[in-house]
């Protein structure tokens, strides 16, 4: 049973309707605004940057092509981008600028460590949040009829990384190192359990932050205890110097990491250390999306820059609010969350329809290496 939605007062459903009606200039007639959270500073801003290109690039796309029109009018899309700078109570106080500014609904977080704490804010504010990358399973199992994602969640992708690791990879020895964030931990934590199942022995578990760039204790120690893997739970910007203090330690294990490092940025950093990675992604696989180079040609022709990871995804998030809101009619904060659960339509990324917790039904994942400094896509997995 997911949580009872609060009631709206009268105040703030005549400040919803005035914001979402406002005159977004003569010839453009009235606006629904749509916010995007995600970390546009700091060390994985170039993650942030690419959720928010995506969604800027569908508001474009349906703008261009008419807009949106529920009844009798015609709204155009207004993006409103907020930075949460990663970081958990950054996260809050986006959620609540966006709120406060009159958002019909929000793509994000990037991070389940804001998009989390985040949720409770557009749960009593009644607007609906789908995350293009948040893959904690915890994000959808609180009880709100607001949160949805459009990717797999981690229990699939460690799943998915353990049985890679015992039956593709051999491996038979593992360290695991986390960054102790609700993602990284998450992601190591369901790894750890899957692989002890498989018969993998984990021989080594440790721990490092979000910010830490300095590895060599953690390395030294776990290289004495000669794994055939290390499982690296978070993101690119800490597994990069990671993967080369490996190389440069003469370390021989591979990298095993999820979707927080399976992107162009990691090569980017990581240069001549970046084949040390195998590494998941918890979606369709660009080169499996029939508009897939479609996109990302569109994408570097408007950005003048290389699409990273959740771009796609954040693109279809961006539909799937307009697919809803066609249902509910008006530009109503209560009637979209009304419309949600009943999403069903072919994107860009494959076939988004939801579960009852608000988990995308029949999630993919895709498990890349890396060869001559790009992506090499090994297998899919549902
Ligand atoms: N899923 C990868 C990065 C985002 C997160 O879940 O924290």
């Amino acid at each position: 049973m997911r949580y009872k939605i609060a009631a709206l007062g009268t105040a703030l459903i005549a400040a919803f309707v005035l914001a979402a009606c406002k005159p977004g200039g003569a010839d453009q007639g009235p606006v629904i605004k749509i916010g995007s959270a995600a970390p546009l500073t700091g060390e994985i801003a170039h993650l942030g940057k690419d959720n928010e290109n995506g969604a800027r690039m569908a508001v474009d796309d349906i703008n261009a092509a008419g807009g949106v029109k529920l009844g009798d009018k015609t709204y155009r899309l207004e993006l409103v981008g907020e930075d949460d700078k990663a970081d958990p109570r950054e996260g809050t106080l986006a959620a609540q600028k966006l709120v406060d500014e009159g958002v019909v609904a929000v793509i994000g977080h990037l991070n389940s460590g804001t998009s989390i704490p985040a949720s409770r804010i557009y749960a009593d504010a009644n607007v609906v949040q789908i995350s293009p990358s948040a893959t904690n399973p915890k994000y959808t199992l609180q009880g709100f009829r607001t949160t949805y994602r459009v990717v797999a969640n981690d229990n699939q992708q460690g799943a998915v990384l353990a049985n890679f690791a015992a039956s593709e990879m051999k491996a038979k020895r593992v360290a695991i190192v986390d960054d102790r964030t609700q993602y990284g931990q998450g992601l190591a934590d369901v790894f750890e359990r899957v692989a002890k199942d498989k018969g993998v022995d984990v021989i080594d578990r440790e721990f490092t932050t979000n910010r830490a760039t300095d590895f060599n204790a953690i390395l030294t120690k776990i290289r004495s205890m000669k794994p055939d893997v290390v499982m690296f739970g978070g993101m690119d910007s800490v597994a990069a110097p990671m993967a080369r203090q490996m190389k440069e330690l003469g370390m021989k294990a591979t990298m095993l990491a999820g979707d927080g490092v399976c992107d162009p940025g990691f090569i980017s950093i990581a240069g001549d250390a970046s084949g040390v990675l195998t590494c998941s992604v918890a979606g369709r696989a660009l080169e499996k999306m029939a508009k897939g180079d479609e996109f990302t040609k569109r994408y570097k022709q408007k950005f003048g820059i290389d699409c990273q990871r959740y771009s796609p995804y954040s693109y279809d998030a961006v539909f799937a609010i307009v697919d809803a809101l066609k249902r509910a009619g008006r530009p109503d904060r209560l009637a979209l969350v009304d419309a949600m659960s009943k999403t069903s339509f072919e994107g860009l990324t494959g076939h988004i329809e939801f579960d009852e917790h608000g988990d995308l039904k029949n999630g993919e994942i895709s498990v890349y290496d890396v060869r001559d400094g790009k992506l090499n896509l090994l297998a899919s997995f549902h």
